[in-house]
């Protein structure tokens, strides 16, 4: 899988994606990222990528030429991508099932704003999808695309060491996870629930998709609608209302 990113704060991509599955999948080759920083792509001496906007009001606008210049240079040297991702509060809210679109693709540029944003023919010109990470307001782009890129990275076969656990992964099955417990046994007075040191796999299978179930019924009811529940699941749910 092939990501282009397009910043003016390049070490914050670096940075995020160094760490974790990401950071080993890059090591073995199965990630193919490279970042771009946009004022590589100014022609003036003072690498200026803002401007201020026309028709007045506050703060700063991206200006154009070096994004197109940047997008030029990504096709020539890494081919067209799949889909040119522009991050932005006013984008379709991203999801797990656009995290999937996106890893069919196998090659997603990543146009990440500051300042008031992008003029808008960049958009026109270069954007496939406007994408949004979620309804509160960010500086920029870049943890956006932090965000993206990991959530669309994970589904890459062999990235997740084991598939078991990207099956697993609640947004995957559609419910939130269950409770996860580890050793003592008990800790700060706390007693890790008895079944799950039965050794009953049978009985600890249905605690934990029984748990599951309850928490998204209290926490998340709208996901119950996309879940993909077997008959026991849908008979439970319906004795639990
Ligand atoms: C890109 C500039 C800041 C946006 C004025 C200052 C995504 N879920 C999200 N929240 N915020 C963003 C986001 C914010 C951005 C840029 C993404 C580029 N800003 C601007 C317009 C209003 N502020 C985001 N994805």
């Amino acid at each position: 899988m092939k990501f282009d990113i397009v910043t003016i704060f390049p070490r914050m991509i670096d940075a995020g994606l160094e760490e974790g599955v990401v950071g080993r999948a890059r090591e073995r080759g199965l990630l193919d990222i490279a970042v771009h920083n946009l004022r590589d792509f100014t022609t003036d001496r003072h690498h200026v990528v803002d401007d201020v906007p026309f028709g007045g009001g506050p703060g700063m606008v991206m200006k154009p030429e070096p994004l197109f210049a940047a997008m030029d240079a990504i096709v020539e040297r890494r081919g067209q991508p799949g889909a040119v991702l522009l991050l932005t509060p006013a984008g379709r809210p991203f999801s797990q099932r656009e995290a999937k679109r996106f890893a069919a693709l196998g090659h997603v540029a990543v146009l990440c704003g500051r300042y008031e944003g992008i003029d808008e023919r960049v958009r026109e010109r270069w954007a496939t999808d406007e994408v949004s990470i979620g309804d509160y307001v960010l500086s920029g782009g870049e943890l956006p695309a932090l965000v993206i890129i990991d959530a669309v990275a994970r589904l890459v076969p062999g990235v997740v060491g084991d598939d078991q656990s990207v099956e697993a992964d609640s947004f995957t099955r559609g419910l939130l996870d269950y409770p996860h417990y580890t050793r003592p046994a008990e800790f700060d007075g706390r007693k890790v629930p008895e079944v799950l040191l039965s050794g009953h796999h049978g009985e600890i299978r249905r605690w934990r998709r029984e748990t599951a179930l309850q928490r998204t019924v209290d926490r998340r009811p709208d996901l119950l609608d996309g879940a993909a529940l077997d008959a026991d699941e849908q008979e439970w749910l319906k004795r639990s209302k």
